[in-house]
């Protein structure tokens, strides 16, 4: 698609900063720049030229300028990039000077929208990109990264050439119904498609777990009231984030708060000690508690070295059954390593003799965390980043597998089986943008950030 309007944004921060930097985009762009630079006849394809910004005679900044040829480009026009000193005045300065030379203010994601249109990117490599600037872990960005090079648009590309060659199979064997020749059986077209079942159910189950990061993983402290949940997020935070005291029944709601361990992105979550309550409020907060027990797959589960583990302890880490939990030993500090034993040995040598006052271990808490997140994740760790959207169609997709297995199952007519599959290649299609309708891009787009 060719565009007659040129668009241009600042790709950096409207604040003081070394250098800001400046897009342009459109058939435009080489005459706009030429026009306001001091080095016209010096601008070549991707060659970076240091001069002047003018306005009139008035050197606006010394900048560094670099122009592509279409379609060598990010988004497959004409482009320029204009690096100035990071100060928003003249970022400013210079854009009003583009926007006089007839350029239009880029939109949210217009950059990458374009470069869409242009058959630069597909939507599984656009929504990389637009993770790459938003991960908020190392993870993350890996697998953004993986995909802005094709992971995701390469997984779907095989589900789609293997659907096509089985549709082609089964629209054969219509072809020559009368010829009495079977060219596919019916069990082959079944496997077949049983396995892009698997395939389909495979991607799937990866973008999900790509949600899930991007998310970030829940992690609940829980435990009886005053055993020193909140000490532990504060210190976990560093910060006075929770309210401590020494009156149990403190917290009452829950407080989340993000950290990154092990390059995840964690969602640490203080909740309300879990006892019988005392009050309708506790019992809510108690409630919630237990609701988060029962969400996450990995939990901290704190006990108080100086009480022992009580009645109310056992009853938390009944709760607990069947999840992932790593069990802190609080305030070991109050006792002596000879009552740490003991009670290590009365969890059944699990637990970590821990202090939130002291920061005794901090570090093995820490790895705990490494290695329940690395079993979890470690064979997982080539996710897929993808919106609700994409999650939709994926199901969509997999509602319809089953609908033409059941066709095949039970000896349906090959023209519906031929149909299901057509419906499911769109879908496919869908994914990638190549049959996406305008409204929806949009606002696929509209979540990108200015200048990208
Ligand atoms: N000596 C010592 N005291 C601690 C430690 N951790 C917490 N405390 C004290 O234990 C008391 C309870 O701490 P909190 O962090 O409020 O406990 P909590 O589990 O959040 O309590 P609730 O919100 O009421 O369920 C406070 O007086 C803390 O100062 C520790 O490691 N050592
Ligand atoms: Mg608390």
């Amino acid at each position: 698609m060719m565009y007659e309007d040129s668009i241009c944004a600042p790709a950096t921060p409207p604040v003081n900063s070394p250098i800001a930097i400046i897009r342009v985009s459109g058939p435009d762009t080489f005459r706009a720049v030429a026009s306001l630079f001091s080095r016209p006849d010096a601008l070549a394809h991707r060659r970076a030229v240091y001069g002047s910004i003018l306005d009139g005679r008035t050197i606006v900044d010394d900048v560094v300028l670099l122009v592509y040829r279409a379609p060598a480009s990010f988004t497959g026009e004409d482009m320029a990039e204009i690096f100035c000193h990071g100060n928003p005045l003249i970022v400013n300065r210079i854009m009003a000077l583009l926007l006089a030379r007839g350029m239009r203010v880029a939109g949210p994601g217009e950059f990458s929208s374009r470069a869409f249109h242009n058959g630069k990117i597909d939507l599984t490599e656009a929504e990389a990109i637009n993770h790459i600037i938003t991960a908020r872990g190392e993870w993350e960005i890996e697998a953004s990264v993986r995909q802005m090079h094709g992971s995701l648009a390469r997984a779907i590309d095989e589900i789609r050439e293997r659907l096509i060659a089985l549709k082609a199979d089964i629209e054969c064997g219509i072809d020559f119904a009368e010829e009495e020749i079977e060219f596919v059986s019916n069990s082959a077209a079944l496997e077949g498609l049983n396995y892009i079942r698997e395939l389909v159910e495979g991607v799937l189950r990866q973008c999900r777990i790509g949600e899930r990061v991007s998310r970030g993983i829940d992690l609940p402290i829980v435990g009886r009231p005053n055993v020193g949940k909140s000490s532990v997020l504060n210190l976990l935070l560093n910060a006075e984030r929770a309210i401590v005291s020494a009156v149990p029944g403190t917290t009452r709601d829950t407080i989340s708060e993000s950290i990154r361990i092990a390059g995840m992105h964690i969602r640490l979550i203080d909740t309300a000690g879990i006892d019988v309550p005392s009050c309708e409020i506790e019992e809510m907060g108690i409630g919630l508690s237990l609701a988060k027990i029962e969400a996450s797959s990995l939990l901290v589960v704190v006990v108080d070295a100086s009480t022992g583990i009580l009645e109310e302890d056992r009853r938390v880490l009944d709760a607990a059954e069947g999840k992932k939990r790593i069990v802190l030993i609080n305030k070991a500090d109050l006792v002596d390593e000879a009552v740490l034993a003991g009670l290590r040995g009365e969890l059944g040598g699990e637990g970590i003799s821990f202090s939130a006052k002291t920061g005794r271990g901090l570090k093995e808490l820490e790895a705990a965390v490494r290695v329940s997140l690395s079993e979890d994740f470690v064979d997982q760790k080539d996710f897929f980043v993808a919106d609700v959207r994409m999650t939709g169609l994926l199901e969509e997709a997999l509602t319809s597998i089953r609908r033409a297995e059941g066709l095949l199952a039970d000896a349906g007519p090959a023209e519906i089986v031929a149909f299901e599959l057509q419906s499911l290649l769109d879908t496919l299609a869908a994914l990638t943008g190549e049959v996406t309708p305008d409204d929806v891009l949009n606002s696929i787009f509209s979540r990108f950030c200015i200048g990208k």
